[in-house]
């Protein structure tokens, strides 16, 4: 069909593209498609014409976005020019999907923001669900675009390379792992349909998915309209706020427990000065690991059930109502005490709802009820804005062999001689060394638990903050996505990372012991850092990694690699109490 000038037409196209919830077009009908116009050279040659591409990456910036990770592929190129051309964000691209989707979900943590991740259809996008997920459930607001095929070559009607089931078999899937989608393949609806995305990712703090078809991203597109905040019933929030209050007074042994939702929704300030003012304890849970660094309150530590500290599990396993707001009800925030924590003398805020025992309010976001809390607060309890939890300090200059703790005692002395620096954890025995250093801005999957989030969030802490960044990682886990340190010369990163080398997956073995399919090679990770373009070294005793980081703190001209030897079979202090009491509550009895 000959197409005139501008004007796309739209055909209903039968039995091509089924889809749903696109946005405009709900129930199961066929996609509504439009004939390709072809893109005029003028339209990407006219400065001022504002096109899908634009106005999606105006509207992620307006929104608070960074920058983009990325990794190309012949669907999402033209997007990846319009990025670079636009220089609306900063673009950096990493090795493998998966390592995209970490550093942009750590992006979005770290800021409190949308982080974005920018892949080509199928191979890429598909490649990254598990990071994508990863985000999900632990809250973060990533933006998942995808490069798709546009309306000619579903016109085709054969299959299309990196096509899985069908056309919409992609979108399918990540309707599953985030909260919002749209396919953009109408010029008209797309505007709202991008506002409705991205407003959706920031209020429920979850991850969405926006899918570009190619043929689309240079045509001319109307601004995205300013985010729209949602809006709050003060007036239930004050009276949410008022019974909230009433209980904590009249309770015998209140407590405060605080997760993710603080960090996710910029709350910890706020958060912060009311704790203070109602004076009662604090402890933040396990994913809410390495929250108010720097903020004062009367703040125990981190709560690990019987696998922590037991003053702090007395604190919130013995209150007689504990308010938790923000916190993921999740078996590593609580799947470790003998006492379950009784949900029934509890109160939680969290999705935009406030639970008590037998009643709850709906819509009503944390903030509004932090500052309804904060307008009618007083003093409740006598506990003081504690001194800092205690962390072990003072590691013996020797040549005693290493044990995993003694890497947390040598980077809390590092931070107290030199300061604190962010920090990333990736997921095995490296998530509990991390809980055994000081308080610091800390990313680390403490409850999806997927590994290789490690060194690619040390990769996004470098580009979102500018901030050196320590990484702890598994040689496990560096296996997987330590790779991504060859990235670190063109973009001037220059993260210390610390691989934790037992030769093992040591926290299975934990689990299950006594089985070979737990022993790994030895990589001698530290001999690749060079051709990668950092500096390396291996040590094997307290002298040495003392030594080692000082001068890696000293060195910032490149990426630091130090691979810390350990022996199989020895973990932890915080693991070795997280597994043994998983053992004594049968979790892992007939392991
Ligand atoms: N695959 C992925 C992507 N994530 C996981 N969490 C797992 C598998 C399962 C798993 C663990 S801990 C662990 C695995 C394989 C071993 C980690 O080995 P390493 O990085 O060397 O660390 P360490 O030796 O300190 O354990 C959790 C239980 O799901
Ligand atoms: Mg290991």
């Amino acid at each position: 069909m000959a197409l005139h000038g501008r004007v796309a037409a739209r055909r209903h196209l039968p039995g091509l593209r089924r889809f749903r919830s696109s946005g405009h077009d709900r129930n199961h009908g066929d996609r509504v498609l439009h004939e390709s116009v072809p893109v005029m050279a003028t339209d990407r040659g006219k400065a001022n014409t504002r096109t899908l591409a634009t106005a999606l990456l105006d509207a992620l910036k307006d929104r608070g976005a960074q920058q983009a990770f990325g990794l190309p592929g012949d669907f999402v190129l033209p997007f990846f020019r319009a990025i670079q051309e636009s220089s609306i964000l900063p673009l950096y691209t990493l090795s493998h999907e998966p390592s995209v989707g970490y550093a942009a979900d750590a992006a979005g943590r770290l800021g409190s923001t949308l982080g974005v991740a920018v892949v080509t259809y199928g191979a890429g996008a598909l490649n990254m669900v598990n990071a994508v997920a990863q985000a999900y459930a632990e809250k973060s607001p990533m933006v998942v675009i995808s490069g798709g095929p546009g309306a000619e070559e579903a016109r085709m009607g054969l299959g299309l390379h990196h096509q899985v089931k069908s056309l919409n078999s992609q979108f399918e899937i990540f309707r599953e792992v985030t909260c919002a989608q749209a396919i953009l393949n109408d010029l008209d609806t797309a505007p709202d349909e991008i506002a409705r995305v991205l407003d959706t990712a920031l209020s429920l703090s979850r991850p969405v998915y926006l899918e570009v078809p190619r043929d689309l991203v240079d045509r001319p597109c109307k601004r995205v309209p300013r985010q729209s905040r949602p809006t709050v019933d003060t007036e239930a929030a004050r009276a949410c706020a008022a019974e909230i209050l009433s209980r904590l007074q009249s309770a015998a042994r209140p407590a405060i427990l605080i997760g993710v939702e603080a960090r996710r929704y910029g709350l910890e300030g706020k958060l912060a000065s009311l704790c203070r003012t109602l004076g009662i304890p604090v402890a933040t849970t396990f994913m809410g690991r390495g929250l108010f660094a720097g903020e004062v309150l009367p703040l125990l530590g981190t709560y690990l059930g019987s696998a922590g500290q037991a003053s702090i599990a007395e604190t919130i396993e013995g209150a007689d109502c504990l308010l938790m707001l923000g916190v993921i009800l999740s078996d590593t925030n609580f799947g470790v005490s003998h006492r379950n924590v009784d949900l029934r003398a509890s109160i939680r805020a969290f999705d935009s709802a406030v639970a008590f025992s037998h009643h709850n309010y709906p819509d009503i976001t944390l903030e509004a009820l932090v500052d309804a809390l904060a307008e009618i607060a007083g003093s409740i309890g006598e506990a003081s804005a504690a001194a800092a939890p205690c962390y072990a300090t003072g590691l013996p200059c020797d040549d005693t062999a290493l044990e995993p703790s003694d890497v947390a005692m040598a980077l809390n002395d590092l931070f107290a001689a030199s300061g604190t620096m962010p920090m990333a954890a990736d997921v095995g025995d490296s998530l509990f060394v991390g809980l055994e250093v000081r308080d610091t801005d800390l990313v680390a999957p403490g409850y999806y638990a997927s590994m290789g989030m490690g060194v690619p969030a040390a990769l996004a802490i470098c580009a979102s903050t500018g901030r050196r960044p320590v990484a702890l990682v598994g040689d496990g886990a560096f296996q997987m996505t330590g790779w991504e340190l060859g990235n670190c010369r063109r973009n001037g990163w220059a993260p210390i990372v610390i691989v934790l080398n037992n030769r093992s997956w040591e926290m299975l073995r934990c689990f299950q012991p006594g089985q070979p399919y737990h022993d790994l090679d030895d990589w001698h990770f530290a001999d690749a850092a060079a051709p990668l373009g950092g500096k390396g070294v291996r040590v094997t005793n307290r002298s040495q990694l003392k030594a080692a980081l000082e001068a890696a703190r000293a060195d910032s001209g490149s990426f630091q690699l130090i691979e810390v030897m350990l022996p199989r079979g020895k973990t932890s202090n915080s693991l070795e109490r997280y597994s043994s009491a998983l053992r004594q509550i049968s979790v892992l009895k007939d392991e």
